[in-house]
């Protein structure tokens, strides 16, 4: 039997080795269950030893007790600003500053993400983590070290060797998006205060005098720079610095990449720009750095921030404006929308109109009237959202916004059912905004994909008579689509062509078109997996439950879609018309062909390199990171932002689950 002393180390090693596989390599290869157990066992032990208790311990985070107020720090090395650039051409400039002072024709930067949060200080002394402060006015800050101990992504010991005596690491803590909306349902529950956004909950989580509580909320922690660095050399370029640092244990953001020239800087800006969205957590921007750090320290400094760095901003993806109105839409299962009318504000980038209330509890919650002013958000290409509004601003005579008690386009009666937030329109595809949508539905890119038929043309389609159902498409006919306001012969050609290509889809496709409802394209996907047409036309509820992530509810509304005849007749007609698709089983072995997979996680059932094995002796490539040309992401437990990246590129991600399926059948 191992000593005790032996013991404890070995298992603060194996912690150490996981929190640094999850929090910077983003590569875990335990499940958290593992680690937490791991983590007990640790406890365990040092509760009886407390002798062979350490500080750098992973078990003492949290084991100072509150404090009356935070100390003053004053930075040996002043913590600097960042000049600003807002268009391609501050960007330029910033960039033809630099080659001019340097009398060089291109110059190599780091780019990096600018986190939304809060910069931090870091020292080290010996490799050991002995203070945390925060920027303040970049000459002073506050001594936080006993809030920054608690966060798990800070070592609170070096790694490896080769670190200088001392060493000061400087970047940014923030909130994670989802870390965020998880905290602020935790506040709710418990009757505290909510918070505006990521940033202030993560400002408000560091500034409490009681580490307990900052331990409670998810903070996180992402190194981009040094500052006081004593007794070793570094490597000679800011790229390989934040490298180093990652092997001493120190999270940097995986969107940090090498460029050389400002071509390249604006490509990595728009390159984020277009993922900020899906990033985990808000960034405002992206940094430039110059890369060489001989080149940055002959550039130096103006007044409070270097030459030798940009933060190039994105627009801002909050905005101000008024409600004009509140106004219902209906959707395409029937849903009843709240959307905003709004004065038109620029926001994220665009002009914004309209902004969704999602439905009437969302509406009571945030008590948005007509004539309120509110704050508004527009992220990437999510739908804009109201998400405040500000009381101080609204006038005296406001009403409370009820939902109609009929549709507002069919009058059907408006219900809402047991346990769902939607309230529907009853009328179903005799509601004239149902059949529309269902349409639109049936032709959307993931579906059928019948290309330039868009909303603007069903609706058109729609109100003219010419198409009432999905089935209709197939009846149309050149002359008479020609004749249509603004279409004539080339674009009736270029419809009718569309419609035709459609007609040779998937099944999982196929499915997903019949818009029923609660059916999107994983479920599609796994049932086609499992049934044919016939057989799922017959199939009952516990046959269709015995199908993965498959519920009573979803089989349910696949067993009343097939039992309508209205629906079976328009099947057999748009078949008729020559819809087809090939056996999904053969399919998916001419889909696995080339095809070019990405694992991340950890795999319950079998290993990645086993994983690798069976996707390659199938035809697929195996790749070890996400890119434009990959075809699936395989999500294990505990997926890295190789899953971020994915969901950012529209990449279909499959869980373990899916793969095995796949991997079986065939
Ligand atoms: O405030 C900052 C955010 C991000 C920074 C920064 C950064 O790099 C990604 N880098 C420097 C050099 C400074 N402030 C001064």
């Amino acid at each position: 039997m191992a000593s005790v002393e032996s013991q404890i180390a070995e298992l603060r090693r194996q912690l150490d080795e996981h929190s640094y596989r999850y929090h910077v390599l983003d590569d875990p290869i335990i499940p958290d269950a593992e680690y937490d157990r791991l983590y007990k066992e640790l406890v365990t032990l040092e509760k009886d030893h407390p002798e062979l208790v350490t500080p750098d311990s992973p078990t003492q985070r949290v084991g100072e007790s509150p404090l009356s107020e935070f100390t003053e720090v004053t930075h040996e090395i002043p913590m600097l600003s960042l000049d600003n650039a807002f268009s391609d051409e501050e960007m330029g400039a910033f960039d033809k500053r630099v080659r001019d002072r340097l009398e060089f024709a291109e110059i190599h930067y780091t780019a990096e993400v600018k986190l939304d949060g809060l910069a931090i200080s870091l020292l080290y002394e010996r490799g050991k983590l002995v203070r945390a402060a925060t920027r303040g006015d970049g000459t002073t800050g506050e001594d936080v070290t006993s809030n920054i101990r608690t966060i798990k992504s800070i070592p609170l010991a070096l790694r490896s060797t080769g670190y200088p005596d001392r060493l000061e690491v400087r970047g940014e803590v923030f909130m994670t998006k989802s870390g965020f909306e998880e905290l602020n349902i935790r506040q709710e529950e418990q009757g505290e205060k909510l918070f505006a956004n990521p940033r202030n909950a993560a400002a408000g989580s560091l500034r409490q005098l009681d580490p307990m509580i900052t331990a409670r909320r998810p903070l996180q922690f992402l190194a981009h720079g040094i500052g006081i660095v004593e007794g070793a050399t570094l490597p000679a370029s800011h790229f390989e610095v934040l490298q180093t640092l990652k092997t001493w244990g120190l999270p940097v953001s995986a969107d940090t990449e090498r460029v050389a020239g400002i071509e390249e800087c604006i490509g990595f800006y728009r390159r984020i720009a277009s993922r900020r969205s899906q990033l985990p957590h808000e960034i405002d921007g992206v940094v430039f750095k110059v890369d060489d750090l001989k080149q940055q320290a002959a550039l130096g400094f103006v007044t409070r921030a270097p030459r030798w760095a940009i933060a190039c901003k994105f627009p801002p993806e909050e905005a101000v404006t008024e409600v004009l109105d509140i106004e219902v839409q209906v959707g395409r299962t029937g849903a009843l929308t709240p959307v905003a009318r709004l004065k038109p504000v620029r926001v994220g980038g665009v002009t914004v109109t309209n902004a969704t209330l999602h439905n009437a509890d969302e509406v009571q919650r945030k008590d948005v009237r007509a004539g309120d002013t509110a704050v508004v958000r527009r992220a990437g290409d999510v739908i804009p959202e109201v998400v405040r509004v500000i009381p101080g601003k609204r006038p005296e005579t406001t009403e409370p916004f009820s939902m109609p008690a009929r549709c507002p386009v069919c009058g059907s009666p408006a219900e809402r059912v047991e346990g769902e937030a939607a309230v529907r329109c009853t009328g179903g595809l005799h509601c004239r905004a149902q059949a529309i949508q269902s349409i639109i539905h049936f032709a959307s890119r993931k579906a059928l994909d019948i290309e330039g038929l868009g909303e603007k043309l069903v609706e058109q389609l729609f109100n003219t008579g010419l198409v009432r159902n999905i089935a209709d498409l197939y009846h149309l006919e050149h002359d008479k689509v020609a004749a249509l306001e603004r279409m004539g012969d080339k674009s009736a050609e270029n419809l009718l062509r569309a419609i035709e290509t459609g007609k040779n889809t998937r099944f999982d496709k196929f499915l997903y078109a019949l818009g029923i409802r609660e059916v999107g394209e994983t479920t599609a996907r796994n049932l086609a997996l499992h049934f044919q047409l016939d057989e799922l036309k017959s199939a009952t509820q516990e046959d269709l439950c015995g199908v993965r992530d498959i519920g009573p509810v979803v089989a349910e509304n696949i067993v009343r879609f097939f039992r309508d005849e209205r629906n079976l007749s328009i099947i057999n007609e748009v078949l008729t018309a020559g819809v087809r698709w090939e056996d999904a089983k053969e399919q998916q072995v001419t889909h696995l062909q080339g095809k070019t997979f990405v694992i991340t996680g950890t795999l319950a059932s079998l290993s990645r390199n086993e994983a690798k094995e069976r996707l390659v002796s199938r035809g697929a490539k195996v790749s070890g990171s996400v890119s434009g040309r990959t075809d699936y992401l395989i999500a294990g437990e505990n997926p890295g932002s190789k899953l971020d990246k994915a969901r950012s590129l529209d990449i279909e991600i499959l869980d373990e689950a899916a793969l095995m399926q796949i991997l079986e059948k065939l």
